[in-house]
């Protein structure tokens, strides 16, 4: 019988596994692996992005689960947010509604591509049950002195009428990271959450997560962005002291001029008085631009190291939010300072040489580097290093000071499908924490209108002072959708607690996550908030462990034609059409074997098509095993076969260790090859092919697990192969043993084959041809003197090759 039919083999081993109970996983499990994939946003169909990272993930959990761990792997539904709320305006319905239907959508989706997940564990965080947590977190961060609120300059998309937070806002032209319109600037009342207090830690402790790839770490360091460095103040002639921050206070002598930001209280004032200024301010300011551009002013600033009046500018180079507004400008040793100098004509003078001999030649540009001081009074010769600490001790204003880029966390919102702040403003209290026993606050009745649907909600809106029982409002922002995600990973292990956001004990005893998966566009935002999270958790005694997620594999992009896929782009492939067409193993093989998951992968209907080829080769190949049992003596091919299975178990072990994937399935796709060829044309012995074909579907259960059930029923099982042991090898599989049998078993392996057998047909050779064997194979077949053979071979690529040097 040839062929199978996904159609009926799939939906049918769903069933099997959710009638056992197979993924799921009691709460009384001691310390299971747990491993995630980011929860998807619930847009409402899933996309190959979607199907890539849980079929990653999926295939990872159920490798682990073979391994014999007991496997924690849920899932759940990130749905609040922006989308919905547009979503639900233009089909004229509400957000909860249309959130809920996609939520059944991609359920079923999901379920049609067999992932195994403990469906018990299911969240979604737009559930009051699970918002209702956000919420206590909100008051639990406030008690702990996390969270404040300040008006401040936002960033606003005039398109989705909401504040970003600057992780949202994207490019060199800044616009908005949804819909792409150039952001503006607003003054509002936000409320923050106190992420910077933890600005420390969160850059200390990744040099600990040697689990998480390099490049994320490396980009958390950078937005974390922090600089040691000093702060002093310069006399300001009557505006008495200002503040600068510097990382090279050694390079002090050097500082020939001062300059403010437009946004400086200075600046603001001098605007007032001064046309040229205020010009300058309100108009051509132009902080993103190439060339710094600035005024000079009337005032002079006395340099605390040299005593000399420098003058001041206000420049828009100098960023408002960025240290104290102002610095001190050092032209010999700064790049944008010597722009700046050069084209006002300030004095630029190296106080920084490589050696007290090689003073630089600062003229046309900057030297950036330590060195030695010059031209540094009591100072010159000292390393700059050295010369740091003694200026900052010595000028009676200065103070060692550490500044980050890191800001707090904006999560006000201005939007109605999202956590309600809980919050109540009343007129003589001010802003009062919503008690414990008022939680959930839920959202009211959905109205459509173009700013915020909470602001029109007048009955809602209306409530009493918790403190003095006087008239009150409701805060009407809402959260950040950031916040729901960032702790999410805890509330799986108890889902439906309705006393705590989770169970203490038990989050203890199964976090961290050991195994995350989700996409690079995560990196920042999503990873960096949880961490900050978790540690906030942790420093309330809730949690024993500092970090969420101990390993972690990031996805890359899956493209089409070399472009990203997405509907907006109208280059999607709805991976549900192949599920149709070709069945959910198809879809699962294709995306793991096109590309190791970090790499981007382009989409291909032939790689669709031959994932699929191979799945019907596969099922044919242990059909075989049906048929009348074969009958000889184990021979010389067996032997053969028998290391060629072992070794392909060591490879596939290997690359699902480290979730590569790829090679786990070239190589058993190349056993699959060998077995068939093995039992078309030799007399085999059963037992060597029985033990390759189950070794074959036990290592490629993770990846196309409907197809691998089948066939381990058909190989006489009874169990589910979900739940078998991954096998392991016999021999001793070390490269160097593999090697060393290689070169005394095969040529003389080969030569029976060709002499015994009697073989003309070079195919039939190339039974034993395994490819990574194949080099070695021209040999014998040159010495052999096996004309056939060598023409065959000759047609393979990497052989031809070796071929050539032969
Ligand atoms: C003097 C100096 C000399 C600096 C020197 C640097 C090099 P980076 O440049 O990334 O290391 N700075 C301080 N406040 C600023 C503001 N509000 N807007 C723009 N720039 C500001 O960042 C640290 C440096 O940025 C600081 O050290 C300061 O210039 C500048 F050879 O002070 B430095
Ligand atoms: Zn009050």
């Amino acid at each position: 019988q040839r062929g199978f039919d996904h159609g009926e083999i799939e939906p049918r081993w769903q069933r099997e596994w959710e009638e056992a109970g197979t993924f799921h996983i009691p709460d009384d499990a001691d310390d299971p692996t747990y491993v995630l994939g980011m929860f998807p946003y619930t847009s409402g169909e899933l996309h190959m992005g979607h199907v890539r990272n849980y079929t990653i993930t999926d295939a990872y959990a159920r490798y682990r689960k073979l391994q014999g761990d007991e496997v924690l792997h849920p899932i759940g539904w990130d749905s609040f947010g922006l989308p919905a709320e547009n979503a639900a305006i233009e089909r004229d319905t509400n957000p909860r509604d249309w959130t809920l239907s996609c939520i059944e959508t991609m359920r079923e989706q999901m379920q049609a591509m067999g992932f195994g997940y403990d469906w018990e564990r299911e969240i979604a965080t737009c559930d009051p049950e699970y918002f209702r947590w956000n919420q206590w977190l909100f008051q639990q961060f406030h008690d702990a002195g996390l969270v404040h609120r300040e008006a401040s300059e936002v960033n606003w998309c005039p398109d989705c009428e909401t504040v970003l937070a600057d992780e949202q806002v994207e490019g060199d032209d800044e616009h908005c990271w949804r819909c792409g319109t150039p952001v503006e600037t607003r003054e509002l009342d936000q409320w923050f959450w106190g992420i910077t207090e933890y600005a420390d830690e969160l850059a200390d402790d990744l040099e600990e997560l040697d689990g998480w790839p390099d490049n994320v770490r490396q980009m958390q360091e950078n937005w974390i962005g922090r600089q040691p460095g000093a702060r002093l103040e310069f006399q300001v002639s009557d505006n008495g002291p200002v503040e600068v921050f510097t990382t090279r206070i050694d390079t002090i002598y050097g500082a020939t001029f001062f300059a403010l930001a437009p946004g400086h209280a200075i600046s603001q004032a001098l605007a007032e008085e001064d046309d040229e200024i205020r010009h300058f301010v309100e108009e051509e300011a132009d902080p993103e631009g190439d060339e710094p551009n600035g005024v000079r002013t009337d005032l002079t600033a006395t340099n605390p190291a040299t005593g000399e009046e420098i003058p001041v500018f206000v420049a828009d180079f100098v960023l408002s939010d960025v240290g104290t507004g102002a610095l001190m400008g050092v032209p010999g040793h700064d790049d944008r300072d010597h722009a700046f100098a050069s084209d006002q004509g300030v004095d630029i003078v190296p106080v920084v040489a490589p050696s007290p001999e090689e003073v630089p030649d600062v003229s046309e540009a900057a030297y950036t580097d330590d060195g030695v001081l010059v031209n540094s009074g009591d100072y010159s010769g000292t390393e700059s290093a050295a010369a740091r600490e003694e200026l900052t001790r010595d000028i009676a204003s200065a103070t060692d000071h550490v500044q980050y880029r890191l800001r707090d966390w904006g999560i006000s919102r201005q939007r109605y499908w999202g956590t309600p702040i809980p919050v109540v403003e009343c007129p003589d209290c001010g802003p009062v924490m919503v008690p414990d026993e008022e939680l959930p606050v839920e959202l009211p009745e959905f109205v459509q209108t173009t700013g915020n649907p909470l602001d029109e909600a007048t009955e809602w809106k209306r409530t009493t002072c918790p403190d003095c029982g006087g008239d009150a409002e409701r805060e009407t922002d809402t959260m950040d959708t950031f916040v729901d995600s960032s702790w999410y990973f805890l509330r799986y292990v108890s889902p439906d607690d309705a006393d705590a956001p989770f169970d203490v004990e038990r989050a203890n005893e199964w976090m961290p996550v050991d195994q995350y998966v989700g996409g690079i566009e995560h990196a920042v935002m999503h990873l960096l908030y949880s961490r900050f999270v978790t540690k906030a958790i942790a420093d309330m005694e809730l949690l024993e462990h500092r970090e969420p997620f101990e390993n972690l594999v990031t996805q890359g992009m899956v493209l089409a034609d070399g472009e990203k896929m997405s509907k907006s782009k109208g280059n999607g492939v709805s991976p549900l059409a192949i599920v149709d067409e070709f069945g959910a193993d198809t879809a699962r093989l294709f995306t793991m074997q096109a590309a190791r998951p970090p790499r981007d992968f382009d989409w291909s209907e032939t790689g669709v098509q031959s994932a699929n080829g191979f799945l019907q080769r596969f099922h044919e190949t242990v059909e075989m095993f049906r048929e009348s049992p074969p009958e000889g003596d184990e021979d010389a091919i067996a032997a053969y076969v028998a290391r060629e299975v072992d070794a392909t178990i060591a490879a596939a072990r290997e690359s699902y260790d480290d979730l590569t994937f790829t090679e786990a399935l070239r190589e058993t796709r190349d056993l699959v090859g060998l077995l068939r060829q093995y039992r078309e044309y030799t007399d085999p012995h059963a037992e060597t092919f029985e033990r390759g074909l189950s070794v074959a579907v036990r290592l490629l259960a993770p990846v196309t697990p409907h197809i691998a059930e089948e066939l381990w029923s058909t190989l006489g099982h009874d169990g589910f192969v979900a739940e078998a042991s991954f096998p392991e090898p016999a021999g001793d599989v070390s490269d160097a043993e593999r090697e060393r049998q290689l070169v005394e078993n095969t040529r003389e392996d080969v030569r029976n084959i060709v002499d015994v057998a009697g073989i003309e047909d070079p195919e039939q050779v190339t039974i034993v041809v395994a490819p990574a064997w194949k080099h070695r194979a021209l040999d014998i077949a040159i010495e052999s003197d096996a004309p056939n053979v060598i023409g065959e071979l000759m047609q393979d690529e990497e052989i031809r090759a070796k071929g050539d040097e032969a």
